[in-house]
């Protein structure tokens, strides 16, 4: 059988092998993912970005307990492209989330790419896939880092949660780079430390700055103190409350078709990417080459030949799918 019906049957070691076929990129995974695909589209997927140390994966523990006790089913994917390299913050999420390791409706992965912002991506949102397909009624995705990467995984989510904390200055950085525009719910986190009130007052500041219509979701700054419980029940109706405002507005459905549309695109892009890096393995480029310098070809009639050449290559792909 494949592990992805496994999967689709509930079986935990066969979701974290998938989980490792996606992430080592294996040839399997395509037709396994295949498999998957039209049994996601279900879960509700929160990203939870901000710098390292802010207190993600200690909200997370307390919004995963949060949902539990709605009973509802969480996934989780830890996202941490430095700690391929420190192994560090991965230890930490583990440590963090420990009391939901033996509840068997909380699933939670780490990924650790080799820093590859693609590569992490497309890994991420194939856990999504597998844990929606599970069944799990709310996963989390935790990432750490600033810029791009929170920006894309604002991509992978419904909803994206920014935590900051005092005296970190990081809200100018993040307002630069345009993460406040990606994030939909903030939470001032360590609110037991002074300067908390300050950057709570300059982020609601900042965000009633943004632009805004009178439908427009209007966040509010949730403070939070995550090692002792306190706020997160705020900041978990405040997701709820963005939650109910994508469903009434319909924006949770726009949100799903950009999803699928990025995606769609990111692995055309990848698919793309890997044919240009493969034509130019042999001579054959080099061999265009020679003829444009001899004025035997020009770039456009090469470019022709070239997309000849993929047509080429789609023929042989799918006659192999056939084959099996
Ligand atoms: N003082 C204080 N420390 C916190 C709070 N929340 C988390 N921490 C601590 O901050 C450190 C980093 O937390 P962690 O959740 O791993 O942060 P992450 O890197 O963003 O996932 C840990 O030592 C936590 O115990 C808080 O509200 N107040
Ligand atoms: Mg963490």
């Amino acid at each position: 059988m494949h592990l992805a019906n496994r999967v689709l049957k509930g079986d935990l070691q066969a979701a974290a092998r998938l989980i490792t076929l996606v992430e080592n990129e294996s040839p399997e995974s395509i037709e396994e993912m295949s498999i998957i695909y039209p049994h996601t589209g279900r879960a509700y997927i929160i990203g939870i970005t901000g710098p390292p140390g802010a207190g993600k994966s200690s909200l997370t523990d307390a919004l995963i307990k949060f949902f539990r006790d709605q009973k509802k089913t969480v996934g989780v994917v830890a996202v941490d492209p430095s700690s391929a390299f420190t192994g560090g913050a991965i230890l930490g999420d583990r440590i963090r989330m420990q009391r939901h390791c033996i509840d068997p409706d909380v699933f939670i992965r780490s990924l650790a790419t080799r820093g590859w912002i693609g590569g992490l991506a497309k890994t991420t949102v194939g856990a999504v896939h597998i844990m929606d397909a599970m069944g799990k009624d709310v996963i989390i995705i935790e990432t750490v880092g600033s810029g791009q990467i929170e920006i894309d995984i604002s991509r992978a989510a419904d909803t994206t949660l920014l935590v900051l904390t005092p005296g970190s200055g990081d809200e100018i950085q993040m307002m630069k780079a345009g993460i406040l525009e990606a994030a939909d719910v903030f939470a001032v986190n360590k609110s037991d430390q002074p300067g908390a009130e300050t950057i709570k007052n300059g982020l609601e500041l900042m965000l009633g700055l943004r632009p805004h219509c009178a439908t427009d979701f209007m966040p509010r700054v949730i403070s939070t103190t995550a090692i002792q419980d306190l706020g997160v029940n705020d900041l978990a109706e405040e997701i709820m409350r963005h939650h109910e405002h994508l469903v009434t507005t319909g924006l949770l459905q726009n949100r799903q078709r950009a999803r699928a549309k990025f995606e769609l695109l990111e692995t055309l892009q990848g698919f793309l990417t890997n044919f240009m890096q493969r034509i130019d393995e042999g001579d054959y480029l080099d061999k265009l080459v020679d003829n444009l310098l001899k004025g035997k070809t020009n770039p456009y009639t090469a470019t022709m030949d070239i997309a000849t050449r993929f047509a080429g290559d789609l023929d042989n792909m799918k006659s192999k799918g056939n084959q099996k």
